[in-house]
Order: structure tokens, then C-alpha cells, then sequence
């Protein structure tokens, strides 16, 4: 029994060191090889769409983070199992070893390249050789204690003890007193020291093999992600020039109200809204874009290319489906970027195809429609925001911006393909998982001051904040206090039809508890709909409301 729970120990640090020793390669050959990674993406691709379906109505954006908690559970089960019929005459757990690393290479192989493999055949290789060890070890100890007349005494490890807290005791006291062996039933167990030589050199190969695991594992995480950072790179980007001027603000676009959002939204307080476990670390030396799928010429770009073309730089409100009223899910910045509409004119588009598939490094999709990013509106492939490169974070080297539509049907970070194909052949991410296929931004407003449940002066007071309705524009704002009439608010300076609009209302405040509503009119003279609605499947609606004490 005892030697049964050690040798599952044993095939699972073996396991454990096959997949560290792996980790610390694959830091080295790139992104994609580590053997966990390449077996996740082959399990999600394979899954089936209903299970899929489940797991994020059950683990929502947490699905990937549960899928590699079940890899875990997996491959503990396996290399325990791997551990526990591994003898030295018969190498059955070594053989279960390699069948996992040759399947966790293939996908290696495809992913990246045929070097994606080393990795992983380094890394059972070793793995299999400590299985061996370790497995004649024990088998040396079992003969040693069959043979020994005072065997149940000597044996450290009682039946129904816990192996992992026996082997945790004795991780601690290299040079600590020893216990006394075997000292009672209830003691925990003898020391490395107390031990029989043979039991000895088994367990301390366990803790070699476990730590070497450990150390191998986490070290290699750490050192990849070091490796693989862009954003020493991307400081060093030079954006090119606009080729036409770049849009100057317009007159009184930021009111400078106290409490009011700015007009423009700074990088480091833009929203991040995406599925990405690890922001993508993505080389512009690498990077390319593919236009591919109903076009009449392929197009591969690679960042030199762009060089040649033109490039603008746009103001663009962003927006997320996922943003509640009076949310802050929304910023507006200067994108500077390729027209999409010129980039797909190269590919040339099938009269028949009516939709993009954007597709980001990780896997990401999302659907828009062909119509759009073709009506003349500045749908961008941006590089550049206020000024800057992409963040690392908003997905940097280049991402889609694409006025008047939520971003999880048009704002792909990390872009590297664009599959120009049709709705009813295509599914994008979030629509798989029950959002709308279409996601046109509805018309909102935001109270930002006063804020919600805030106490202030009587007087002149004012109330203010931003609506939006990209591509529509914004027409008016009204203010409602308490349950009286609507009343026009002041409009701040408008930029374009694409970004939002500051709004102030000149407030006398009286005493007393207030409710402050708030309504847009976009530029089709559409009053935004009064109806509360949840944000799935296309957007939440209704008024957004503040209620405050005043004095
Ligand atoms: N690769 C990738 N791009 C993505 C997403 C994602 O999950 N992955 N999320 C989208 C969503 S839902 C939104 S609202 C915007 C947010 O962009 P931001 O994080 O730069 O604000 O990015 C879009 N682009
Ligand atoms: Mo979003």
C-alpha cells in the first residue's frame, strides 16, 4: 500500500518535472510550445460545441482559467497512474508518458513549428528517466523491507497516513533534530534521517525530482513572460506620420467642469475589457496581417509594408455591450491608423461575402459587418493611440477601431487576420456564447457630477456628463430633477459624429433629496429609449439616474 502511494508520487513529480523542464525550454523557443499550452488549444478546438456552450454559461470569462485547472487534474490523475504501473521490467507508465508527450508535441508542431516539439521531447525525456530512477529506487526499498524481519515496525509511512504531509515533515529538518523513528502510532513518521537507507534514497529523490519540478516550472513562466515582453520594443517604436493632417480638437469640445470626465481619455484610464489570460505579447517583427477568405487577392502584411501606405489618425468613442447604464466601460481616444476600407479594396471582396472575421494571436474573434467597414466611415487599423503606440494591453502592435460599434464585434486587439467570409457561415466569439451577432452602439448618456448618492450646497450647482451615439451623433441632452419637466442641457463643443459629447445643465439646488435623470437625442433625432434593459445580448437601455442629498 505504501509502496503504491509512492510510487503515484513518483509518477506525478516525474510528470511535474516533464512539464517544468518543458516550461524552461519552451521560454526559450517562443510562445505556444510549452506542452500545457499546446494540449489547451488542442482541447478547445476538439471540444464539442455544446460543452464549450456550458462551460462559459457556467465559468463565464473564468473558462480558460477552468480549463487549465482540469488539465491540471488530468495530468495529475495520468502521470499518478503513470507512476503506479511503472515497474523496472515493465515500463508501461513511461510508455503512457510519451504517448501524452507525443500528442502534446504534434500540437506543438502545428501551432508553432517543427522546433515547437523540442520542448516537449526534452521534457518527457527527462521525465522518463527520473520515472526509471525513482521506480527502481522503490522497488530496491520494497525487496530491502520484504526481506527485513521486523518489517510492519520499520515501515515509516502507516496505513491511511497522508503521503504529500508525510513528505512535507520531512522537506523541512535537513540539519534539524532528528525524531525518533517510528516513536508511536500517532508520531508523523521518521525523518530522512530515521529512515532506512533505501526508503531514504527514495524519498529523496522525490524531493529532488518534486522541487527540480517546481523550480523548473515557475521559472520557466517567469523567464518567458521576461523574454517574450514587447514593451521595451514598443518604446521604440517611431509611428509614422499622418499622411493627411490630423484632426485638431474642436472649439469647447471639453467643458472642464469639476467631476466631468475629460474629453479625451488617457491611455492608462482607458477601459481594458478582453478574454486574454496573459496580455499577448506580440513582436512587430513577427506580426503580419492576413486578408484572407472570399477576397479575389490574399494580402499578407507585415509592419514594413504598412510603412508604405497611408495612415491617418481619427477620434474614436470605443464602447463596451458589457457596460451598465452610468457605466465606464466607454473612452474616447486619438487612433492613428490604415483605413479599412482601402486595405480590403486591395484584397477585393466577393460581391458576396457581407462580413469580416477578425482574428486576434489568441484566438480571439470578432464578427463585422463588411458593409461598415466599407460605408466611408474611418474604420481603422490602428498602431497608434494619443500619441502613442498601442499599449501592450490595447493590443499592441495593431488592433481594429471601428466607429459605432460595441467593441466585441469590431475592436480585435492583437489583430493578425482578417477573414473577409459570410454571417451565415461564420460565428465570432462572443456571439457562440449568446451575445447578438450585430452590435451597432445604442444611443446613452452618463451623469458624471453630481455623484451618485453625493451631498452638496444649495445654489448653482452644475450637473454634467457625456452621451454618445457614434456615427449618429449627438443631438441634445435633457435633464430631468426629480419628476419634472425635461429640461435642455448645455452641448459642449462637437469633434464629430464618432466620439462623445460633453453635456452641462446649470442647476439651482434646492434642499432636499433629489433624483437626477438624464436622456440623449442623437443625430437622427432619436430620443434614446426610457426601456431598462440588461446588457445581454446587444447593450443595456434605459436612463441613467443619480439621486443626492442637497444640504
Ligand atoms: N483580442 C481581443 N480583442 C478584443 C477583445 C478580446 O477579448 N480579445 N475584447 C473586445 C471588447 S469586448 C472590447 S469592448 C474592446 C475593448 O478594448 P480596450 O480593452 O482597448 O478598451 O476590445 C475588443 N477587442
Ligand atoms: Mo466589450
Amino acid at each position: 500500500m505504501a509502496d503504491l502511494r509512492l510510487r503515484v508520487v513518483a509518477g506525478t513529480v516525474s510528470a511535474g518535472l516533464t512539464l517544468g523542464v518543458a516550461e524552461l525550454l519552451a521560454a526559450f523557443s517562443g510562445a505556444g510550445s510549452a506542452p500545457l499550452d499546446a494540449l489547451g488549444s488542442v482541447v478547445i478546438d476538439h471540444s464539442p460545441d455544446g460543452l464549450r456552450e456550458w462551460a462559459i454559461d457556467t465559468f463565464g470569462t473564468n473558462d480558460k482559467s477552468v480549463l487549465y485547472l482540469i488539465m491540471g487534474v488530468v495530468a495529475l490523475v495520468v502521470a499518478g497512474l503513470a507512476g503506479a504501473v511503472e515497474r523496472p521490467t515493465r515500463a508501461v507508465g513511461s510508455l503512457l508518458l510519451t504517448a501524452v508527450g507525443v500528442i502534446a508535441a504534434s500540437a506543438a508542431v502545428a501551432r508553432t513549428s517543427i522546433a515547437g516539439a523540442l520542448p516537449t521531447v526534452v521534457g518527457v525525456a527527462v521525465g522518463i528517466y527520473t520515472l526509471r530512477v525513482l521506480t527502481h529506487r522503490i522497488e530496491r526499498m520494497s525487496e530491502a523491507e520484504r526481506s527485513s524481519t521486523f518489517e510492519r515496525r520499520e515501515r515509516g509511512i502507516q496505513d491511511g497516513e497522508s503521503e504529500s504531509g508525510k513528505l512535507n515533515d520531512e522537506a523541512t529538518p535537513v540539519g534539524a533534530a532528528p525524531v525518533p523513528s517510528a516513536s508511536s502510532a500517532t508520531a508523523v513518521g521518521p525523518t530522512l534521517r530515521g529512515a532506512a537507507p533505501e526508503r531514504r534514497q527514495v524519498l529523496q529523490g522525490l524531493l529532488v525530482a518534486g522541487g527540480s519540478a517546481v523550480v523548473t516550472g515557475f521559472g520557466g513562466r517567469l523567464l518567458g513572460a521576461r523574454r517574450r515582453d514587447v514593451s521595451g520594443e514598443r518604446a521604440a517604436v517611431r509611428l509614422p506620420e499622418p499622411s493627411a493632417p490630423a484632426q485638431p480638437l474642436a472649439p469647447g469640445v471639453d467643458l472642464r467642469v469639476p467631476g466631468l470626465t475629460p474629453y479625451l481619455t488617457a491611455n492608462d484610464d482607458f477601459y481594458r475589457i478582453d478574454t486574454a489570460l496573459i496580455v499577448p505579447q506580440v513582436s512587430k517583427d513577427s506580426w503580419s496581417l492576413r486578408i484572407h477568405g472570399m477576397v479575389d487577392r490574399e494580402l499578407e502584411l507585415t509592419w514594413a509594408d504598412l510603412a508604405n501606405r497611408p495612415v491617418e489618425e481619427r477620434l474614436v468613442t470605443l464602447a463596451c455591450v458589457s457596460n451598465p447604464v452610468g457605466g465606464d466601460l466607454i473612452g474616447n481616444a486619438r487612433w492613428l491608423g490604415y483605413r479599412l476600407d482601402r486595405l480590403l479594396a486591395e484584397a477585393g471582396p466577393h460581391a458576396d461575402a457581407d462580413m469580416v472575421l477578425s482574428h486576434s494571436t489568441d484566438g480571439w474573434t470578432a464578427g463585422t459587418p463588411l458593409s461598415v467597414l466599407t460605408d466611408g466611415r474611418d474604420a481603422l487599423l490602428a498602431v497608434g493611440m494619443n500619441g502613442e503606440p498601442l499599449p501592450v494591453r490595447h493590443g499592441y502592435p495593431a488592433r481594429l477601431v471601428v466607429p459605432g460599434l460595441y467593441g466585441y464585434v469590431s475592436a480585435t486587439k492583437w489583430v493578425t487576420e482578417l477573414e473577409v467570409t459570410r454571417f451565415d457561415r461564420a460565428t465570432a466569439y462572443w456571439t457562440r456564447r449568446g451575445w447578438s451577432a450585430l452590435g451597432p452602439i445604442k444611443t446613452g448618456t452618463r451623469i458624471d457630477t453630481p455623484r451618485v448618492r453625493g451631498r452638496i450646497e444649495p445654489g448653482r450647482s452644475p450637473i454634467a456628463g457625456v452621451a454618445w451615439a457614434q456615427h449618429r451623433g449627438i443631438r441634445g441632452v435633457e435633464v430631468q430633477i426629480d419628476n419634472g419637466a425635461w429640461q435642455q442641457a448645455r452641448l459642449a463643443g462637437e469633434q464629430s459624429v464618432d466620439t462623445w459629447r460633453q453635456w452641462v445643465f446649470d442647476w439651482d439646488a434646492t434642499a432636499g433629496p433629489h433624483t437626477i435623470r438624464a436622456r440623449a437625442t442623437d443625430g437622427t433625432g432619436e430620443i434614446q429609449t426610457a426601456e431598462r434593459r440588461d446588457v445581454v445580448p446587444d447593450g443595456a437601455t434605459g436612463y441613467p439616474a443619480v439621486t443626492i442629498q442637497v444640504g
